[in-house]
């Protein structure tokens, strides 16, 4: 049998609801990063709300996580975010930056979902700094360097008219946002033909960025989420040099099949460590977190070995 190009670590799940000290229903699509050696990650739970927060956890070796005894970011009640944030904060990214932790989180309120950008220097205090959509956009991952003089993310507008798919946006001051295209779009009757969306950060690798996605298959028993490889420009991110033409992971653990939504892997977070491998992170059904392993140099030569069209 062929080794699966991600290997699912044996401790799976690694982070559930029984492990957080305060009243949660799930725990999952965290972001994850190192910090002063260590891991840190940020992940979203559903109170009995049905509205979501997000929390920290620590760790020494990626893997093991305690979380801390109260949340991080809780809806603010102030100003223009307690406006857009009313209904819940989820699916937190986070990407080292110059000087800083930089949080994009999806802010949910009664006028739809927007992208919102946060920061901390010390994982202890947070400070919101701007909200970087308008309604209707979810999945926000930014670049960890300044490219051709401006920052660049990745994100995915909804669409009624094309199926979602992912997109680029530039920006000076990590602020004001604009200069957009579409760059990768579903591929009809394929495993991700229903939308796609960024899922970890870039990570940069000789050859390119290494961007993990999800990709959405609907099914006669709901949808299917899964994740696979792309390979952006290291100068110009806007062009896509190859996409895996197959998924590198899909829902196989009972935790993966089963839960809150089931038949979902979603993953906010993906860390490179010196080795050359890469620490994937993914929510499990909407309910619990879990890790594995990939080698990034297989991870870049699975979109170049068969690579399918990145416009669909
Ligand atoms: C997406 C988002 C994710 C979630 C996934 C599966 O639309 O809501 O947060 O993990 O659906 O339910």
């Amino acid at each position: 049998m062929n080794e699966p190009i991600v290997k699912r670590y044996k401790g799976n799940p690694i982070l559930t609801k029984e492990d957080i000290p305060y009243k949660v229903e799930t725990v999952h699509n965290a972001a994850v990063v190192k910090y002063e050696g260590k891991y840190i990650m940020l992940f979203r739970s559903h109170l009995d709300t049905g509205r979501c927060i997000l929390g920290l956890a620590d760790s020494d070796d990626g893997f093991n996580f305690a979380a801390r005894p109260a949340p991080f970011m809780t809806p603010s009640s102030d100003g223009v975010f307690g406006e857009y944030e009313a209904y819940g904060v989820e699916d937190p990214r986070i990407t080292f930056l110059e000087d800083a932790y930089y949080i994009t989180y999806s802010a949910y309120s009664k006028h739809g979902v927007r992208i919102g950008l946060a920061k901390t220097t010390d994982f202890q205090s947070v400070e919101r700094v701007a909200l970087i959509t308008q309604a209707d956009y979810r999945n926000t991952v930014l670049f960890p360097e300044k490219i051709n003089g401006r920052y660049v993310r990745l994100d995915r507008p909804h669409s009624d008219i094309s199926p979602w798919a992912v997109w680029v946006t530039f920006s000076e001051d990590l602020k004001y946002w604009g200069d957009s295209r579409v760059i990768m779009k579903p591929v009809t009757y394929h495993w991700d033909e229903m939308k796609i969306g960024p899922g970890a950060p870039p990570i940069r690798t000789d050859k390119g960025w290494l961007s993990i996605y999800h990709g959405v298959y609907p099914t006669m028993d709901s949808s299917v989420y899964r994740l696979g490889v792309a390979l952006h420009k290291l100068d110009a991110p806007e062009e896509i040099i190859a996409v895996g033409d197959r998924w590198i992971l899909t829902p196989e653990d009972p935790w993966e099949l089963t839960g809150y939504v089931h038949n979902v892997v979603f993953s906010c977070a993906a860390v490179p460590e010196p080795d050359g491998t890469v620490k994937i992170y993914w929510g499990g059904a909407d309910t619990v977190m879990c890790a594995g392993t990939a080698v990034i140099d297989e991870l870049v030569d699975f979109c170049l070995e068969s690579p399918r069209d990145p416009m669909g």
